[in-house]
């Protein structure tokens, strides 16, 4: 904690220090107080326990297979494209990867794979486990995509830990390949536009942090909020990769909003705001194998940026999606360990290198070690398996529903708590009106949670799109519809349908400008001086962003790491379904100290729910009262 107080405190950042910055520096040492660590796991533990994890609930705990890490590794991580970056700069970098006559890889396994398969439920210490073998064994990669998108708030809301900390120990085990973010323009890790001056900390901070390539989107394609985020990504020497959604079809002559010249209209307007990179974000995988070619040669022909393309495998053509581009002469693509992709997920990358067998493309990772790597996620998945969805196979529906691959299980759950879980294909269909009637939209995050809370709205009350229109002044919408259709995630091409935006807004007049114009900047001094005293200790940059981001959900895990202490420490299996009785565990809270807890005993509950919880801690007996919600 000494050096991170040092390296995040202001004056060591802009350099205004010297010898005696350290001594007259009070603050940097005081630590976070680590006084009974042992009793605040045994209280979490007792509590999980008894209580059960939510989503996971009181199931038996399954029986801990072992992890197949890979420990044959070359002693160096060889140099990839971290060192090309450095000594390049990142123009340098994008000519560089137009020069590779290979098709280049990122692997999402820990950042969309995760977050489309599991509920962005994996932990940090998965994902640090592989960390150091990924970058030795597939040191050809283009990228790791590891961060961003949902898994910054779903750190800290579900798993408690937090994200800047897998961060900063992901960059320090990968020292040779890219690690890549997904940034949503405007929103940033949110659900809503910002003020610019968050925006622009957090991509300085992330940057710090180790992000070396931002892919930047808007949820509604809007130039304006992807601009912002290029903006605040160039000063700091990183990677902007701006992205264009992709949605319908090309081809499809009864919407001829997404053609061809839309897409390249633009991808030329983007890489006029100094993008770096070009990506295809096909958050659905709606991108058919022949509109990838055309899609690919025509952004080939516009711009002269590298294209990156990013699909999801929900209809099963991803991999042809992918060959394709490849013969149109797409760059980089994104891909998930073997066991970790297909489906909702992107395409498998062992796959990939095996389709493209004799191609001049192929791209050099070795695929017998990406199956080694594909081992390991393929053990860890099975300690997830409450948060898997009860999809069984790629499905072609997605060509008419639309959702993204993150979406499917996640509006499915919601249709559930509502009441509506057999009424799904309704919800489906609906989805897809719903777009038509918003003027045939993107739908990513968060413009896609919209659509689909206007669908449960609709599927509920069993309303119409002409009822929507002619009765929505006499209709409650959700809230999530009414801030869309007044423009505070911005304005999509062409606008909002007249009729149905008044309808919404009952009358009231929408934004004309871009929403965060609106917003005052975030008074982070003020912040940082409130947070001060409720923590009462100094406030790293990292947490005020955090703070500023998502308050509650930030107070929430204070909450939580006051009471129970860094639960990031505990084996997966443990933290979502506690201990057996008669069950040992060792907890390394430290490099080179290690906690012994079994748990004895649960005593049944007294008149006020109280169980007396015994374990052995290193040998001594310890009693915690846990209280029974259930
Ligand atoms: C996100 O924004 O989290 C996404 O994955 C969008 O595709
Ligand atoms: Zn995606």
């Amino acid at each position: 904690p000494f050096l991170i107080n040092v390296m995040k405190h202001a004056n060591f950042i802009s350099g205004d220090y010297n010898t005696s910055f350290i001594d007259e520096t009070p603050e940097l040492f005081v630590f976070p107080k680590r006084k009974d660590r042992g009793t605040k796991l045994l209280n979490y533990i007792g509590d999980v326990t008894v209580n059960g994890f939510p989503g996971v609930g009181l199931k038996d705990k399954p029986i801990s297979r072992s992890v197949r890490i890979p420990h044959e590794l070359p002693a160096e991580a060889k140099p990839g494209t971290k060192q090309i970056l450095t000594e390049l700069g990142p123009d340098g970098l994008a000519d560089w990867i137009k020069r590779q006559p290979e098709l280049l890889l990122t692997d999402t396994t820990m950042r969309d794979a995760h977050q489309s398969l599991l509920a962005t439920r994996m932990r940090t210490q998965d994902i640090i486990n592989i960390a150091e073998p990924t970058s030795k064994l597939m040191p050809e990669l283009f990228s790791v995509e590891a961060w961003g998108g949902a898994t910054f708030d779903v750190a800290y809301r579900f798993l408690s830990e937090d994200p800047w900390v897998r961060l900063m120990r992901l960059r320090e085990k990968m020292p040779n390949v890219l690690i890549q973010m997904l940034l949503r323009g405007a929103n940033a890790v949110g659900y809503k536009n910002y003020a610019d001056n968050v925006i622009e900390k957090f991509v300085h901070e992330a940057a710090y942090a180790g992000v070396d390539v931002f892919r930047i989107f808007d949820s509604l394609n809007n130039l304006e909020s992807i601009q912002l985020a290029i903006d605040a990504t160039l000063p700091t020497g990183k990677v902007a990769e701006a992205a264009v959604c992709y949605t319908g079809d090309l081809y499809d002559g009864s919407r001829p909003k997404y053609h061809l010249p839309y897409y390249v209209d633009l991808a030329k307007k983007l890489e006029a705001s100094g993008a770096h990179i070009l990506a295809i974000k096909d958050m659905a995988g709606l991108l058919k194998p022949e509109s990838a070619y055309a899609l690919v040669s025509a952004l080939k022909d516009a711009v002269d940026l590298p294209i990156h393309l990013h699909t999801h495998d929900a209809s099963g053509n991803g991999i042809f999606t992918y060959a394709r581009a490849t013969d149109a002469g797409v760059d980089i693509v994104d891909v998930a360990a073997s066991s970790m992709s297909g489906m909702t997920s992107q395409p498998s990358g062992g796959s990939l290198i095996y389709a493209l067998d004799h191609h001049e493309r192929q791209p050099k990772i070795d695929a017998k070690h990406y199956e080694v790597i594909s081992d390991y996620w393929q053990d860890v998945r099975h300690n997830y398996e409450p948060f898997e969805s009860d999809m069984r196979a790629s499905n072609p529906s997605v060509y008419e529903h639309e959702m993204p691959g993150g979406q499917y299980s996640n509006l499915q759950q919601q249709a559930k708590a509502v009441g509506l879980g057999d009424r799904w294909s309704e919800v489906k269909a609906m989805y897809a009106r719903v777009n038509m009637l918003f003027g045939d939209i993107v739908k990513v995050t968060p413009s896609s949670k919209v659509v689909g809370d206007m669908a449960l709205f609709m599927v509920q009350h069993n309303l119409s799109e002409q009822d929507v229109v002619e009765r929505g002044h006499q209709l409650d919408f959700p809230d999530s519809v009414v801030e869309m259709m007044r423009g505070e995630l911005g304005t999509p091409p062409g606008g909002f349908p007249t009729d149905v935006q008044q309808a919404i807004l009952k009358g009231e007049k929408p934004l004309d400008v871009r929403p965060g114009k609106l917003i005052e900047p975030y008074d982070f001094k003020a912040a940082q001086t409130k947070l001060f005293e409720k923590l009462d200790r100094p406030v790293t940059d990292f947490e005020l962003l955090s703070n500023a981001l998502y308050p509650k959900v930030f107070e929430d895990y204070v909450t939580h790491s006051t009471t129970y202490g860094d639960v990031s420490v505990l084996d997966t299996l443990t933290f979502f379904y506690g201990l057996n009785v008669g069950e040992t565990i060792q907890v390394e809270i430290e490099t080179g100290k290690t906690l012994i807890i079994k748990l004895v005993q649960i005593s049944a509950a007294n008149e006020d729910g109280i169980r007396l919880v015994s374990y052995e801690m290193n040998g001594v007996p310890r009693e915690i009262e846990i209280k029974d919600v259930n």
